[in-house]
């Protein structure tokens, strides 16, 4: 099979993807963006306008089209819906639906995320996701938001990898659950919004309280967007690395699926898809997971440039769940684009081996649309296709967009 001969499945959703924290700009009522302005708070620098996607989607939406894309998956903003408790914003729930208006205008499917990582300042000070009874909060948002969105929503994401915080853990970047908890920045965030706590996700969260409230949340947004308006897809969306074992080492491997990918499956199973995200391999040997091997390239994450990751973890997820996948993020932060072409370029390639042996692959999400705010990492990773000027807003296309919309144009690579 030469790649000129494979074509995608007929109506293959080929996307581009982003979050709203991450290009709206001001997203000044979430937990995120208290944080970012807390001193030692795990933040390169804050995210202020970010791509100003909250007044230039018409625009932006236009150009992800014309592209050659017909997808677009976004997330609508929790902490702007519903800034204070119990108060839904009507000119908020306005705002998205011109969107969806405006991504069907332009022959996009919309693939909406309802909770990327962000929630409303009110919620982190009720201890977030780390209490169990919070997940009714969510529902009720997710119910809120469905009643005003659903008709125009293509397909619907409840929770954006609610297993990342594990993920980042288990990695060693980030403090264990117990020294979150006692972070000045997290008591300092208490203190600034009246409260004796602030969980915010993924930043400071107690991640294993937080997974219970995440999976029982879940099945209940599932249901109230079921609920309609609107028919459409739901699902989550898994944080998920290509995890290899040493010889030796798998009963290790198997134990650290189990609880930070496993778990969540087992949730999705009832669902109508799995979202993938994948961006490179984890090796593990008998201590656990081990870095890099010596002189391997690495992206500007640091992780290892391994493309091949996104077939294993489809293959993983749909064998796991028996769900279709859709891959709802992959790509790469680098300087250099045509290394992001040589990863994307491999990683379908991937994407066509599952097709081949019968693999139900509905989609692809390139991650992410704009050089946008990294959470921690701040503006320096460039994930985008489209280059942002930091100062005058000025979008400019890298030859991946080009590349990567006309392989969606044709279908082929
Ligand atoms: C995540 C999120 C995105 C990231 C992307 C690149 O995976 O953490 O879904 O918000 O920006 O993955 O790291």
């Amino acid at each position: 099979m030469t790649d000129e001969q494979f074509l995608f499945p007929a109506g293959f959703l080929w996307g581009v993807a982003g979050a709203a924290h991450q290009i709206e700009g001001g997203n000044s009522n979430s937990d995120c963006w208290l944080l970012e302005h807390i001193p030692g708070a795990p933040f390169a620098e804050p995210s202020g306008d970010a791509c100003d996607h909250y007044h230039r989607y018409p625009d932006d939406i236009a150009l992800i089209s014309s592209l050659g894309f017909n997808t677009y998956r976004f997330s609508i903003e929790w902490a702007r819906i519903e800034p204070e408790e119990g108060e839904f914003s009507h000119a908020a729930l306005e705002h998205y639906r011109r969107m969806l208006i405006t991504c069907h205008e332009h022959n996009l499917t919309p693939i909406v995320t309802y909770h990327h990582f962000t929630s409303p300042r009110w919620f982190a000070a009720k201890g977030g996701w780390e209490i169990s009874a919070n997940a009714e909060y969510f529902a009720r948002y997710c119910e809120r938001a469905t009643a005003a969105l659903g008709d125009l929503i293509g397909a619907g994401c409840t929770l954006n990898e609610p297993n990342v915080g594990l993920l980042i853990q288990e990695g060693g970047h980030m403090p264990s659950d117990d020294e979150i908890v006692k972070a000045p920045f997290r008591v300092a965030a208490a203190k600034a919004v009246g409260s004796d706590t602030f969980s915010a996700f993924p930043a400071c969260c107690r991640h294993r309280d937080a997974r219970d409230t995440f999976l029982k949340a879940h099945r209940l947004a599932f249901d109230v967007i079921k609920a309609g308006p609107g028919d459409f897809p739901v699902g989550m969306t898994l944080a998920m690395a290509d995890r290899q074992a040493l010889p030796g080492s798998e009963d290790v491997r198997d134990r650290a699926r189990h609880e930070i990918d496993d778990v969540f499956l087992d949730v999705a199973r009832d669902d109508d898809y799995i979202g993938v995200q994948t961006y490179t391999r984890s090796r593990y040997g008998a201590e656990g997971p081990l870095p890099p091997e010596e002189g391997v390239e690495r992206t500007q994450m640091g992780y290892e440039f391994w493309p091949e990751a996104l077939e294993a973890t489809i293959r993983y997820a749909a064998d796991y769940t028996g769900l279709p996948v859709i891959v709802t993020e992959n790509g790469i932060g680098t300087q250099d684009d045509m290394r992001r072409i040589e990863y994307v370029r491999r990683a379908l390639q991937g994407v066509q081996r599952c097709l081949s042996d019968g693999i139900a692959v509905r989609g692809y999400c390139y991650w992410s649309v704009f050089d946008n705010f990294e959470w921690g990492f701040g503006y320096r990773p460039q994930f985008g296709l489209i280059a942002v000027d930091r100062i005058t807003q000025t979008r400019t296309l890298k030859p991946s967009a080009e590349w990567l919309g006309r392989v969606a144009r044709t279908n082929t690579l």
